[in-house]
């Protein structure tokens, strides 16, 4: 049906255009009105929440018209798009983000203001849109964030969980977990009920002749509806719009159902109702970890085959020719979860479509581009040939082909290497036979990144190894990550930015990063140390009434705040840290009073989710409570030394831990950690780290400088070694961490057996992680921390001096070296008024 409007009827649409607000009666107008009329209610009737939902709603509006014009003017000009697929999007909070980017929080303020309300109590009404578990949910925002504000034309494609990551409770020092239900009232999302694609999974693959060609049609044994929701993503400064589409599950109105339904089979067809709805229900859990679930695996063609439709139906709108399509369309796939989208693309071209074989995937490889975020063996994907068989015949044939012809190739260039063939086949020829996600990745895209210098080396050396010769080093990149300073400095720490803007020419920076570099000039000026220093510790104030709210405990924001927040892993080492605070414990108890007069006074923050099934990430979160249950009320330590661990650590808590940290832990073995991105938070907000020579930690020492920066720990290229002599030498463990397991097994944190397994796996398991081995190095280097942090004035100029440094780490500069590197896409600008302009 065409829904376009005719030529002579378009001038009513045009008298009638909207005009949005722009100043304060504007705004209260349109919050009146919202109230009134959108949410039912008056100004007797109006809590917070209403008073969040009206602001959101008209913010909404407002962007929606610039969406609107956005996609207009795309379509017009019709340039290459970008389509960044992720199961991922840890957006956060969307009103505070949204005032800011649209320039109109003054205005919000002072017209909220007017209306009987504070704007950082309406802000703080929003519940997160928790849709991933982790860093590389959280690179996937920040890239929306950057895309839109440098006005290239793209789209985020994910799923829309009921359930996001779970929420975190801390009961008895032990994590509980919670559902996290958060669409009750999202005013950020649009259903599009007219915007679906049919889904088919399971059945059979029948071949038919249709013009003297043999074609394979895969006839379904099961159908399932996807249904669009679109997400506004506003750029700062600009009025360009991106949409991120998620894809909903609902069971598929067709014939299935009906007969069940004619049949009388009532209670079956809502059962398969339910069966449908499942499948975009819950976010899997697990950071780092592939646990081979099917309904994962559906997730993921259902996501996969739902975004590749509307892409080429998108596409198929220019009435271009097919070899065009790389030329319109670059995909790039977040890690491997995606990779089914080389697969259904190929199908696509061949069995739908019609074109040949090579054509079609000369077509698809140029298409695709693949980021790799971890070398750990347990987080690559791998899935079962049987169940791919199963869910995905067709797809499974075409796996097989593909496989079949890239191992031809690689005879063809390295004969008699058999090895070779085994070691790089996409099949494991294991028991059961395994599809190797990653190795598919590679093969089907035109280029694969890691995502910080370490690890894209790292994995051109080992994992990806006979890949680099197989296709020579140019296929392989580097694309160091970054954070939008919008969200982590501008909106997370207001007063900072204020500062740094008035010493740096205004707001530019935030558009441009590295205009940072014009504070440096400015550190040896007391007063703006001063400013600086007053800023910081009203952060810490912050925190502190936080931690004094949800946990009970009294912490001096004088002391030192020392943070590790992250995902809790073996290979972050938490357990390094908590072992480190226990030996610091033990030192203080082991003072005279007169020696504890002269320590300084520590609070140790920790904060993180454990997936649900990982056992020992969950002691590790026991342990750290247990420990501050007796610190923090052992009134020979008082202030000296504090434990917290602050439950449920998301992406809106980040932003108020992130600007009152004075030291952060980076601490993971090193080669572990692909690239961390809460690194660059910290620093951007005046923090100083403590990290390991791991992943972006590097980079970032390179540019601020290794003064700036406590580094410790073994190296990535000694690692093997090392692993190598705990399991065949003479394992002795650190004589300071072997005091702090004795105190532990003595009882004193509480029944030891329940922390046996930690210690276990240092002393008899082989310290995968290295634990033992840095454990000196480690210590050594806070007490390094410690002596800096005495000498305020030199500290402060570190973290100013830092803080100018970091332009690089900006998420612009890296969309900006996909664009060039990868994506071969331009920016088109949206003007403000018309579409149509040059
Ligand atoms: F295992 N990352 C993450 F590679 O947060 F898929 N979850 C994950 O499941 C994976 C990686 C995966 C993180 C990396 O651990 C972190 O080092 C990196 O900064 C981040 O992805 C973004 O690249």
């Amino acid at each position: 049906v065409e829904a376009s409007i005719p030529e002579p009827q378009r001038e009513a649409w045009k008298r009638n255009q909207i005009t949005s607000f722009t100043d304060k009666d504007g705004f209260e107008k349109e919050v009146v009105r919202h109230v009134e009329t959108t949410l039912a209610r008056s100004m007797f009737n109006c809590d917070e929440i209403a008073a969040y939902s009206a602001t959101s709603l008209a913010f909404r509006d407002r962007l929606i018209t610039h969406w609107n014009r956005t996609q207009q003017r795309q379509t017009y000009r019709d340039t290459k798009r970008v389509y960044y697929l992720s199961l991922e999007f840890l957006m956060g909070r969307a009103l505070d983000n949204a005032m800011l980017n649209v320039g109109l929080k003054n205005v919000a303020q002072d017209g909220l203001a007017e209306l009987g309300f504070r704007i950082e109590d309406v802000v703080k009404q929003e519940h997160d849109a928790a849709l991933g578990n982790g860093g590389l949910g959280r690179l996937a925002a920040c890239f929306l964030d950057s895309l839109a504000t440098l006005n290239f034309p793209a789209w985020g494609y994910g799923l829309r969980y009921r359930y996001g990551i779970f929420k975190q409770e801390i009961i008895d020092g032990y994590q509980v977990e919670v559902p996290d239900y958060w669409l009750d009232f999202n005013p950020w999302e649009f259903p599009r009920h007219d915007v679906t694609v049919d889904i088919q999974f399971f059945g059979q693959v029948n071949k038919k002749t249709v013009g003297g060609k043999t074609i394979s049609v895969w006839e379904a044994g099961e159908i399932v509806q996807a249904v669009a929701y679109d997400v506004p993503i506003p750029g700062y400064d600009t009025p360009t719009t991106n949409n991120l589409r998620l894809w909903s599950s609902k069971a598929s109105g067709g014939e299935f159902d009906f007969q069940k339904f004619n049949s009388g089979d009532y209670e079956s067809s809502v059962a398969d109702q339910q069966r449908a709805e499942t499948i975009s229900a819950v976010l899997y859990p697990n950071d780092n970890l592939e646990r081979g679930k099917e309904l994962r695996l559906k997730q993921q063609y259902f996501w996969v085959a739902a975004s590749l439709y509307d892409i080429v139906r998108r596409f198929k709108k220019s009435r271009r020719s097919w070899n065009e399509f790389p030329d319109q369309v670059a995909i790039q796939l977040n890690d491997t979860h995606p990779t089914l989208a080389i697969v259904e693309l190929q199908r696509i071209l061949v069995d739908i479509e019609g074109l040949e074989w090579d054509n079609a995937w000369e077509i698809v490889t140029s298409t695709f581009g693949y980021t790799n975020h971890t070398v750990l063996p347990e987080a690559l994907e791998k899935w079962p040939v049987g169940l791919v068989q199963h869910l995905l015949p067709r797809h499974l044939q075409i796996i097989y082909d593909i496989n079949l012809f890239f191992l031809q190739s690689v005879e063809k260039a390295f004969p008699d290497d058999r090895d070779m063939l085994r070691r790089v086949s996409i099949i494991e020829e294991s028991q059961p036979k395994m599809v190797r996600m990653a190795f598919l990745a590679i093969v089907g895209s035109h280029k694969v990144n890691g995502v910080a210098e370490l690890h894209s080396d790292l994995i051109k050396t080992t994992i990806f190894k006979d890949f680099v010769e197989i296709y020579g080093p140019d296929k392989f990149t580097n694309v160091t990550n970054g954070i939008t300073p919008r969200r982590w400095l501008h909106q997370a720490n207001p007063r900072l930015s204020e500062l740094i803007a008035s010493k740096c020419g205004g707001n530019d920076f935030l558009k441009d990063l590295t205009l940072l570099n014009q504070l440096e000039k400015h550190v040896e000026d007391k007063q703006f140390r001063k400013e600086w220093a007053e800023i910081k510790y009203a952060n810490k104030v912050r925190l502190a009434k936080h931690i004094k709210d949800t946990t009970g405990v009294v912490v001096n924001p004088a002391s030192l705040f020392d943070v590790q927040v992250k995902r809790i892993h073996e290979y972050k080492r938490q357990q390094l840290n908590i072992f480190g605070v226990i030996h610091r414990y033990l030192s203080l108890k082991a003072m005279t009073p007169d020696q504890r007069k002269k320590q300084l006074p520590r609070v140790s923050i920790f904060g993180g989710k454990a997936a649900p099934g990982y056992w020992m990430a969950k002691q590790i979160i026991h342990l750290i409570n247990s420990v501050g249950a007796v610190v923090n009320k052992d009134e020979d330590i008082g202030d000296l030394l504090k434990v917290i661990f602050l439950e449920d650590y998301n992406v809106s808590k980040a932003e108020m831990i992130c600007p009152a940290s004075d030291i952060s832990e980076h601490i993971s073995t090193a080669g572990t950690e692909a690239s961390g991105t809460s690194n660059m938070k910290f620093v951007l907000n005046g923090g100083l780290i403590i990290g390991t020579c791991d992943g972006a930690n590097i980079e970032i020492t390179r540019e601020i400088g290794e003064s700036n920066i406590f580094l410790f720990g073994n190296l990535s290229e000694d690692v093997e070694d090392l692993r190598h002599a705990h399991t065949y030498g003479s394992h002795t463990i650190d004589s300071d961490l072997d005091k702090v397991f004795n105190e532990i097994e003595k009882g004193t944190f509480g029944t030891p057996h329940d922390f046996s397994a930690m210690i276990a796996a240092v002393r008899q398991h082989g310290d995968y992680y290295l634990v033992s081995d840095d454990f000196h190095s480690y210590i050594e280097t806070h007490q390094l921390v410690d002596e800096a942090y005495r000498n305020q004035d030199e500290w402060i100029a570190k973290c100013i001096t830092s803080v100018s440094r970091m332009g690089f780490f900006t998420s612009d500069r890296c969309i900006n070296e996909y664009a060039e590197e990868i994506w071969n896409v331009e920016p088109l600008a949206v003007d403000r008024h018309s579409i149509w302009g040059p």
